[in-house]
Parts: structure tokens; sequence; C-alpha cells
């Protein structure tokens, strides 16, 4: 055995005896040492142009002692586990401070540091083994949210550059000694999916594997990530990676963690570890929450019997840790539940088939072959109806929705790309999970790399030969993605009942195999046309019906689904007759197992609602029960011709209320359709336009800053009302100016930047954006400016108000040094 090899059986023979302390912040003990800028550059960097205060990682190499001493201090404390001093060693986030070919080796460096420490405190203690995890941070983009509220589709990271990134940091963390790789901090669930895709890529080439930690962050009231997720839903998009445990970190402190600790214990079947803030910080961004206080929380963690592993994120100490682990040394460590074969997908929230879903609901419109209006939307680029097709689906019962852009005309790919990033703005569509339609594996790899939660691919199938089937099968599982695996293998598409099983059974054998939980094998044994004419195809239904009963009792826990509209095809242009034979059909596939479809979901007719007579004979052609069942209804098919048809109303009852009360409705819910006319109307009825700004628009962002601060809205929603408000205030700057006669009224000028020493900034181009909506002037200096360029800048564009921006909590003395150059400027 390898020395990791041994450190993974130890580590994973401590975990199962009891609850592993987890060490506290690096940061707050580096800020401990107050080093100057002189101190972070030592000897090796001193002539750089750059200023590298702030740049933690960086101690690593310039004082490698400090960072081993405060190693040493949580071992002391108690701590099994000590975190590698890497949070920002990441290309993206050393890029701010010129230092991107550094990486490798800062993730080396701090993870043999590390090591070093672990060791020696383990040669003290060789009945208590300690570990080091490499810690791999969110980095400072999101690959999830545009930072452009103008902008929806854009990103300014991809999959890719993040996969990249990560690669890189995760080679020089396992490199340098670390026991196990921690994705942690993590907001935006796409990011922590290229991160564990690169994770296992590199253990892959390798040839060995580490545990993996996954620990997400829920940053606001909302109960979510950053990017939308729910904790359930964030735990079935990461699961697939079998994690050694998944948990949180930082946010809000222990106690605003708990709900969401709860929550991850009994569903999570791996172990749970939690390193929450020392509660919330004062205004000083200082955390005064003692060690006895958190403890005292931590505790009932323990007591309940919700974690394995505990620990400490911002403002947490050596001496935070000891009273952890003296609180929780009495407690077992949590059993890991069992839990039920189920299917489990997620969007921004999970989807669950529990034992009262008989029938998941797959919405089929959004597909360019199956919809002539959606086709024509995406070719001439009209996002936004596109959007509503999707929106519609999910409004009428849709539980999945399937996105299809296989086109000739299209380049596919892309089209799939930026539809989901649409998708991944529309918090009402997005709740629900994705299904990835295409025949092209480009185009579904391509999807999967565009979607945080828990998708499912459609298809893959045996048709290019096992070798192909497998490849794809394994890529799937490495994206975390349940599969359709459609009846088809080298001789063609199954077309019997025979065929259909055989193929199925075959799947099955193969995918199992591979370890892929049988509740993400969704079968297609292949809907085709009935009433054709052609004789051959009579008993169509008929035998997808009974391969689905055969498949539900044969393969266990596996789900059965088909595209059911295909069933009627030769019944186009008559959709009652379609929509009678979907019902009938679906009455017997359900009863016989078939738990999923591809539908129109505002079309689903019930069954016992068909007309007597068409219903009869539509029964005759599906169960394919006599000879002149096809001619039967094609009697009768004409009399029912224009009386289906969509029923779906959309509510517009808010569209009678107050033009006041339909602006916050607008603002509320991201509605944009009726924005500018109702703004028109506020216009007219106002004295000035920019009262209606005054007035009900901010009226309605102020119930929108209610409900986001009660946690009734999340991130994603709020970034969609300020594009409403953007396209409000866009209606009426004309009219504003007119009044002004030419001059651009603004309400202020605001000069924003992000401290020196801190590169965050995701919050700050968020006020901005919803500034500028409101009408102030912008100036945004970026990240890690010094007071000097605040200050001349500020003079330069005569300002109003100086906004000074920052997460880590150095940024805060800086704060405090702008204040005062400003003061001492006589600003
Ligand atoms: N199995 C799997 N995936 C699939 C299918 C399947 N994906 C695509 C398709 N089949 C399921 N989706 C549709 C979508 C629309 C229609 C049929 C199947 C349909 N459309 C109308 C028509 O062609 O008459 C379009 C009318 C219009 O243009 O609006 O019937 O079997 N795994």
């Amino acid at each position: 055995m390898t020395d990791k090899a041994l450190r993974t059986e130890a580590l994973l023979k401590a975990i199962e005896e009891r609850i592993l302390i987890l060490d506290g912040a690096m940061g707050t003990m580096i800020q401990r040492l107050g080093f100057s800028e002189e101190d972070y550059r030592g000897t090796r960097f001193a002539d750089i142009e750059q200023d590298v205060k702030g740049n933690n990682d960086l101690l690593c190499l310039t004082q490698a002692d400090a960072i081993a001493r405060i190693h040493r201090e949580y071992l002391d404390a108690g701590a099994d586990i000590i975190e590698t001093n890497t949070f920002n060693s990441t290309k993206v986030s050393q890029a701010d401070y010129n230092m991107e070919e550094l990486v490798y080796e800062l993730n080396y460096e701090a993870a043999r540091i590390a090591r070093e420490e672990a060791d020696k405190k383990t040669a003290e203690t060789p009945d208590r083994p300690r570990f080091v995890a490499g810690a791999v941070g969110p980095t400072s983009r999101t690959a999830s949210i545009s930072p452009d509220v103008n902008n929806p589709g854009y990103r300014n990271v991809t999959f890719e550059e993040l996969y990249d990134n990560y690669y890189e940091a995760v080679k020089g963390l396992a490199e340098g000694g670390s026991d196990i790789i921690l994705i942690e901090t993590i907001f935006d669930t796409l990011n922590a999916k290229a991160a564990i895709y690169a994770t296992e890529q590199f253990f892959i080439d390798e040839g060995y594997a580490l545990p993996i930690m996954i620990s997400g962050t829920i940053t606001d009231a909302s109960g979510r990530t950053l990017s939308g997720q729910t904790a359930e839903a964030f735990l079935y998009s990461v699961q697939h990676c079998k994690p050694l445990s998944i948990g949180f970190n930082c946010a809000l402190g222990a106690d605003a963690l708990r709900p969401y600790i709860e929550e991850l214990s009994e569903k999570a079947n791996c172990y749970v570890s939690a390193h929450p803030n020392a509660g919330l910080p004062n205004e000083f961004g200082e955390y005064d929450q003692t060690d006895e206080e958190m403890a005292a929380i931590v505790e009932t963690f323990a007591q309940s019997n919700s974690i394995n592993i505990i620990g400490g994120c911002c403002g947490s100490t050596p001496e935070h840790i000891a009273a952890i682990a003296r609180h929780v040394s009495k407690y077992p460590a949590r059993k890991i539940p069992t839990i039920e074969p189920k299917v489990r997908l997620s969007g921004l929230e999970a989807f669950v088939a529990d034992e009262n879903t008989l029938f998941i609901n797959v919405g089929e419109r959004t597909n360019v072959t199956g919809s002539r209006r959606f086709l024509r939307l995406i070719k001439d680029e009209q996002f936004d109806e596109a959007l509503d097709v999707a929106r519609d689906q999910v409004e009428n019962g849709a539980q999945i929705i399937d996105i299809n852009m296989d086109e000739g005309m299209l380049e596919s790919a892309s089209a799939m790309a930026t539809f989901l990033n649409l998708i991944a703005s529309e918090p009402d569509i997005s709740r629900v999970p994705i299904m990835v339609d295409s025949s092209k594996w480009e185009v579904i790899e391509k999807g999967l790399r565009h979607i945080q939660g828990k998708a499912v691919v459609n298809s893959i199938s045996l048709k290019e030969g096992e070798e192909q089937f497998v490849k794809h099968a394994k890529a799937c599982m490495r994206y975390g993605a349940a599969v359709v695996v459609m009846a088809f293998d080298e001789q063609g598409q199954a077309d019997t009942f025979e065929r259909k099983i055989e193929i199925c059974k075959r799947s099955y054998d193969v995918l199992v195999g591979l370890g892929m939980p049988p509740s993400d094998i969704i079968f297609d044994p292949n809907i085709f046309a009935v009433a054709t004419g052609i004789d051959e195809h009579n008993n169509y239904a008929v035998d997808f019906i009974e391969a689905t009963r055969w498949i539900k009792e044969n393969l266990p826990h596996a789900n059965i689904s088909g595209g059911v509209s295909n069933v009627s095809f030769s019944f186009r242009g008559n959709d009652a007759v379609r929509e009678a034979i979907h019902s009938v059909f679906l009455y017997h596939a359900i009863k016989a197992g078939m738990n999923m479809g591809i539908v129109n979901p505002g079309q689903l007719v019930i069954y016992d609602e068909i007309d007597p007579e068409l219903k009869e004979r539509v029964e005759d052609v599906v169960m394919n029960t006599r000879d002149d069942a096809t001619d039967r209804l094609l009697e009768i098919a004409d009399k029912f011709k224009g009386t289906g048809g969509e029923k779906q109303v959309e509510n517009l009852e808010w569209r009678e209320l107050p033009v006041n009360k339909r602006l916050e409705h607008a603002l509320v819910k991201g509605i944009t359709t009726f924005i500018v006319d109702d703004t028109e109307e506020a216009r007219q009825q106002a004295a000035r336009p920019i009262e209606v700004i005054e007035g009900p628009l901010m009226d309605g962002m102020n119930v929108v800053g209610d409900l986001f601060g009660a946690g009734k809205m999340f991130l994603p929603q709020v970034v969609k009302s300020a594009r409403v408000m953007k396209q409000a205030v866009a209606h009426l700057i004309p009219y504003i100016e007119a009044e002004k006669s030419g001059k651009a009224q603004s309400k202020g000028k605001i000069l924003m930047a992000t401290a020196k020493g801190d590169v965050h900034d995701i919050g700050k181009n968020i006020v901005g954006v919803v500034l500028q909506c409101n009408n102030y002037e912008v100036i945004d200096l970026g990240v890690m400016v010094p007071a000097d360029k605040i200050i001349a800048a500020a003079k330069e564009h005569n300002v109003d108000v100086i906004g000074v921006s920052g997460l880590i909590t150095p940024s805060l003395d800086e704060m405090v040094h702008v204040a005062k150059e400003i003061q001492r400027d006589g600003l």
C-alpha cells in the first residue's frame, strides 16, 4: 500500500469512530500577525510592481514559518484535519495580483507545509493520525450568473476555464501531500461541478484517488446558495462524485446553518461536515462570538447526531476549535443513513420522485425539431419568447424540461449553451431540472457544462457499440447526470418486445457494472406511431407497454420514459384525436410501470373525460384489439378536429390592478412584458417623469428589498427585478433628459472601488447595477484600489459619494485607512 492509501484508510477508520475536528480560520490568524506589504513580499518579491498585501496565499512562499505555526496552533487545539492556506490559489484569483504563474507552487508549498506539521503531530500521538485537506476555493467568478444585467446570457468564466484552474490547483495540492481535496465555500454549483470534474480527471491521469470533501455556502436569508440552489438541490448536484463528506461553511454563523446541516444529515449518503463562521461580524467586521458561545451552538449539531466533521470558518481561532473539540467529544458521530433509490434530480430546487409521483412530466416544447414555433424563435434569436415557451411548460406542469437544438440550420452546441445560460437567469424556469436532448454527443456535453443542477442526458445507447456507450455513460456519471437509454443497438432501433427487453437488459447490466445508480437509468423502449396504415405498426404501442412491464419487473429501480407525442404522428393536424391517443396510451403505459414521459404538459387530457365513442376507438388502436381499428378511428376522426388544442391560460388578473401595483408586481416577479406600457402610463399620470422612479418604481424595489431581507426572494430573482427596473428607467430617461433640456439628470455621482488588498467584487457589481438602474452615475475603479487612486478619482469626477467594498476582514482596516486619508485631504 502507498502512503496515500494508508492515510486514506486511517482517515476512513477515524471518521467512522468519532466526530473529526477540522481547523478554524486562516485569515483571522494571519490578520493577528499584522504583516506589512514588505512582509507579504518577503525577499523573493521585494521588487515587484503590484501590491500584494492581502494575498494571504502568497505567505506560504514568503512567510512559511508563520503559516506552519498557525497549523501547529490548530493541531494543538485538537484539529484532526488542517486546511491548506490556498483559498485563492487559482489562476483567476491570482491574476488580480499578476501571480498566475505561481499557482502550482502556491498549492504545492501550502500542502507541503501542512503535511509536515500534520506528520509531526501524528508522530506525537500515533494512535491519532492528523490529516491535510487541500483547500480549493470558489474563485472570484461565477459560472451560472451573468455579471452584466443587460445581457443575462453572458458569463465571465466558462466551465472549461474553471476546469483548467482547478486541475492545476488540485495537482499542486495532491502532489504537495494533501490527504483530502476540499472543494469549499461553493456559491455556484457549476463552479463546484467543474472542480469535481477536474479533480477526478487528475485522479484518473495519475492512477490514484483521494477522498473529496464538498462544502457549499448559504450567504443570505433565502436559504440558498448565491446561484439560487436550495441545500437539497445542491446535494443532488454534487453527490455523483461520491464525496467523503458534504456540508456547509462560512456564511451567517453556526446558528443560521443548523437547518441546512440537519437537512443534509437526513438526505446525504455520505458524511456531513460543517465549518461555520464565528457568528456574524459586527459593524467593524470583527467576529465577537466567543469560543464557548460558538462551541455551545455547535454542540447541538453533535447532540442531534447530525455531523461527522466540525470546524470553523471566518473569525474562528484555535481557542474556538479547542472549545468545539471539548464540547463535541462526548457525542457519537452521525451514522450514514440508508437512502432509498429514487429519481433525484435538481434545478434550483430538488426534484424527488416519491411514492406519490406516479408519472413525471417532461416538457417537450423547447425542441426545435418538435415545435415549428420554437425553431423559428431560436433561429430569429427571439430569446425572450423562446424563454416564454420554456416558462409555459413549467407553469403547465412540466417537472423537467427537455431541450433540443438538433436542426441542420443551427450551430446546435452553441445554441444549446446560449439557451441554457438564458434559462439559468430565469429562476421560475431553472427551478426544474433540465433534460439535454440531442443525438450528438458534443451537444450533450456542451449542455452539461452549462447546467448547475443534476440534469438528465437524452440520450445514450448501444447504437455505436459498447465501447462508445461505456464512454458516454462514464462521462454522464462524471457530470452527475441521469441518463435516458434508448433501446437501440448495433443492429438498429428495437421495434419488437423481444428486441426492446434484450437491449434494455444488456444496457442495464453494462451501466450497473460501471457503478451507475440504477435510479439514474431511464429506459426509453421507443414509442413509434400507430394507426399509420401499415399493419406492422399496429402492435407498436402494445410492444412498448409490455416491454415497460418487463423492465419494471426485471431491472430494479430503473425508470421508463418515452416521447409520448410520437405515438399519434399519423393524426398530425387533429389535436383532439392526438390528445385522446396520448391519454389512452399513458393510461395503459403508466399502469404497466412507465413513470416518466416527454409530453406537452398543457395538452394532457384526462382519460375519463375523453368522448366515449372516441375513447373506444382509440383504445382499439392503442391496444391493437381489432384489425380494422385504424379505419374505425379514421371514420370518426374528422368529427373531433378543432376541438382540442392548447388549454393553457396565463393568469393576467394582476393586469386589473392600479398602475403602481402593476409596476410592483412586475418588479417582484421580474416580468418585462408590460413594463414599458405601464411605465408610460405612470409617467402620464405623474407631474414629472422622475416621480415615477422615486414613487412607484422605488416602492416596488423596496418590496423586493424587504422580500430579499426576509429570505423570500433569492439573488437570481433580485437580478431579474433589477433588469425590469432598468427597462423602466430606460423608458423614462429621454423624458427626464428632455425636461432638463439636454442635460441628463443623475441623482448623484458615486465612486466605487474594492479596497486595496481585496479582489472581491461580485457584491459591488450588483450594487453598481442597482444604483445605475436608479439613475445614479457610477464610476467603478475596479479591485485592489489604493486610497490615493480613490481620492484622485473622487476629485477628478467631483463625486458625491465614495463607496469602498471588500469581503475579507483586513479590508475593513483598509477602509479606515481610506477614510483617514480622505479626512487628511480635507475632502
Ligand atoms: N424519446 C426520447 N427523446 C425524444 C423523443 C423520444 N425527444 C424528442 C421526441 N421524441 C419527443 N418530443 C416531441 C416533441 C414534439 C412532438 C413530438 C415529440 C410533436 N410535435 C408536433 C408535430 O410534429 O406534429 C409539432 C407541432 C408544432 O410545430 O408545434 O408532435 O421518443 N428519449
